[in-house]
């Protein structure tokens, strides 16, 4: 997990004028909203070079390792583009491939099927979870010892982004693909 600190140490300063503002209160709460979002966004790391703008939020980033002789796993997030984007791939150099899948209910079937993006509505979590859109990870190779897994995002506006997902969680027990 990578920590942007000047973005962090610049917190105090954002709050502070945002403090002292004589502007109106829809102004210091959205002064507020940024501060806070700021300190968030120092949680994922971005390939998008020093000082720009991270591409897209990502919390809740969680690796499910195989189970047993599966040679197939999981992975869950929460991400939040600022602006309306698309992500159009998903790699891993710890994996033979990243899918994005999507839960298909037909009935009392249900499955699951590979889609080739999810749009990102503006400032809108999207959810990757049990149940519904989720990271399949074809042929990971975990380490032992290693607490995260990494998988790279490329978006349709050009970015990309490399998130640690946490892998110390247990395997996924069945059906939540
Ligand atoms: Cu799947």
């Amino acid at each position: 997990m990578v920590l942007d600190r000047p973005r962090q140490e610049a917190m105090p300063e954002a709050w502070s004028r945002a403090l002292t503002s004589e502007r109106s209160t829809q102004s210091l709460s959205r002064r507020l909203r940024l501060a806070v979002l700021s300190s968030i966004l120092g949680l994922a790391s971005c390939d998008g070079g020093a000082g720009s703008a991270p591409a897209a939020r990502v919390a809740d980033a969680v690796f499910r390792p195989p189970v047993g002789q599966s040679s197939v796993s999981v992975a869950y997030m929460s991400i939040t583009s600022p602006a309306g984007d698309r992500l159009v791939a998903a790699s891993s150099p710890m994996a033979a491939a990243v899918e994005m899948h999507e839960m298909v209910y037909d009935g009392a079937q249900v499955s699951m099927r590979r889609v080739d993006g999810v749009d990102l509505p503006a400032g809108q979590a999207v959810r990757f979870e049990p149940g519904g859109l989720h990271l399949m990870i074809i042929e990971p190779r975990t380490v032992a010892g290693e607490d995260t897994f990494p998988i790279v995002f490329e978006l349709q506006s050009g970015a990309s982004l490399t998130v640690e997902f946490d892998s110390t969680r247990a395997p996924e027990r069945s059906g939540g693909r």
